[in-house]
């Protein structure tokens, strides 16, 4: 009697296990679909510390604000018509998480004129004032000096190391355009601030105070939400190159500068090394909100000219990533330079996830969504140079 009683309780307790542990799996291939499977969670990961809004020098602006008012800045985004299904998502989320209450122009910019169906489909997303721009032919192309032969031979080059999207001239072309030339077109002109906007990019939080506004401030040059290292392939003599610039100019760069952060050899050596001496760390650019008064600077031209010579936006693929966070580190005071910590943003494959009830499907703390990819994450570097781990 006992016996089979036990028989009947360990039954019912091995169906219960059973039940269980399939209940276990199968929810964990839902959740698995969402949460990546290395530690995303990393110990003294930053953005896992609880955070609201930034501290500001004066109180954040809002659009209910009684007299509140834009300041001069644009929503700007570089696109292919093609693109139009990949930046319709973007567009409404920067409008859901920002730009519904406070209304700034967007300004697209391409090499070839808009569609009818892109500026029809993009006028149904805002309310604010658009503006379709075409590039300047002259503004685009490849300089006089640069040779196709030598493109074409650097390309195969570059594409036997791997460097991803080296032999597409259009590529060279949009990161020289982002470099040297997005400031210079006569409609952003009007303009003071920008913020990039990418096809494919996402946007977690609600942003509840006028961000340009914000940066003016707070004396802020530019602002951004992921620090990454380099394919130092794609860049093997920008940083020589850049040197050979700041001897000819030693008084470009900033007392305050971020030069650690730039030539850190520590955590990546090989990195430095084949960079030959550029950390590769950078401010991964599809995100950028910034001050086009330092593009336009006297030291910036000059400094993009001298780039520009040199060829190796086409010889080599300098992206603008990296150019525009070299000429932030060495010219800038790091104090103008901008965590937007409580932005959460994606653009694949990497996030910037904060820890705020601001946001909403993004897992704090998340900085890529694939396996591996921690590496390349050089944070900590920005923060262990700028001396800001505390000021979040
Ligand atoms: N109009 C135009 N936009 C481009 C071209 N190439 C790239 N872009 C834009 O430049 C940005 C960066 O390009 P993307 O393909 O996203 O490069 P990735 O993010 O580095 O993979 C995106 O906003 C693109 O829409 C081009 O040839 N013409
Ligand atoms: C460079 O390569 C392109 C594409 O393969 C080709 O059309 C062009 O003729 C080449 N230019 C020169 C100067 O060899
Ligand atoms: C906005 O800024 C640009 C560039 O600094 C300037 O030319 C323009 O006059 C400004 N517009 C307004 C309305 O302040
Ligand atoms: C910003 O710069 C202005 C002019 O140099 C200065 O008066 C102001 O105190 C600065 N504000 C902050 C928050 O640093
Ligand atoms: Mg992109």
């Amino acid at each position: 009697m006992i016996r089979s009683h036990t028989l009947k309780i360990g039954l019912v307790a091995a169906t219960i296990t059973a039940v269980f542990i399939l209940y276990s799996v199968i929810s964990s291939i839902e959740v698995n679909k969402w949460i990546p499977t290395y530690p995303y969670y990393i110990s003294g990961n930053p953005l896992m510390k609880k955070i609201d809004e930034p501290r500001s020098a004066q109180p954040l602006h809002r659009s209910t604000d009684e007299n509140y008012e834009r300041t001069n800045a644009t929503l700007l985004s570089l696109v292919r018509n093609e693109e139009l299904e990949d930046l319709i998502p973007s567009i409404m989320e920067v409008e859901a998480t920002f730009n519904s209450r406070f209304n700034y122009p967007w300004t697209f910019i391409n090499d070839v004129p808009f569609t009818d169906e892109f500026k029809e489909r993009t006028r149904q997303l805002t309310r604010a004032q658009i503006n379709y721009e075409v590039i300047p032919t002259e503004q685009w192309v490849e300089p006089s000096w640069i040779d196709e032969n030598l493109f074409n031979a650097s390309s195969r080059a570059l594409e036997k190391e791997g460097v991803q999207y080296s032999s597409m001239i259009s590529y060279h072309r949009m990161c020289r355009w982002n470099s040297g030339m997005f400031y210079k077109h006569p409609r952003m002109l009007q303009y003071r601030w920008y913020w990039r906007v990418e096809p494919k990019t996402h946007y977690f939080c609600n942003i509840g105070y006028d961000v340009f506004r914000f940066m003016e401030d707070n004396n802020k040059t530019y602002g951004f939400v992921i620090n990454l290292y380099d394919s130092p392939e794609s860049i093997k003599t920008l940083w020589p190159v850049t040197m050979d610039f700041v001897a000819q100019h030693p008084e470009y760069v900033h007392p305050n500068s971020a030069i650690g952060w730039l030539t850190d050899a520590e955590k990546r050596p090989e990195h430095n090394a084949k960079a030959n001496g550029y950390s590769t760390c950078h401010f991964w650019s599809n995100f950028e909100i910034g001050d086009m008064n330092f593009w336009r600077s006297q030291p910036y031209e000059d400094y993009f000219n001298h780039l520009d010579r040199d060829g190796g936006f086409f010889y080599e693929r300098w992206g603008d990533a990296p150019v525009h966070s070299v000429a932030l580190g060495l010219f800038e005071d790091f104090n103008k330079i901008h965590w937007f910590k409580d932005i959460g943003y994606q653009h694949i494959p990497y996030f910037n996830c904060p820890n705020s009830d601001h946001c909403r499907g993004c897992i704090p703390g998340l900085h890529s969504d694939g396996t591996g990819l921690s590496p390349e994450n050089c944070m900590s570097n920005w923060l262990k140079y700028s001396q800001m781990e505390d000021l979040y």
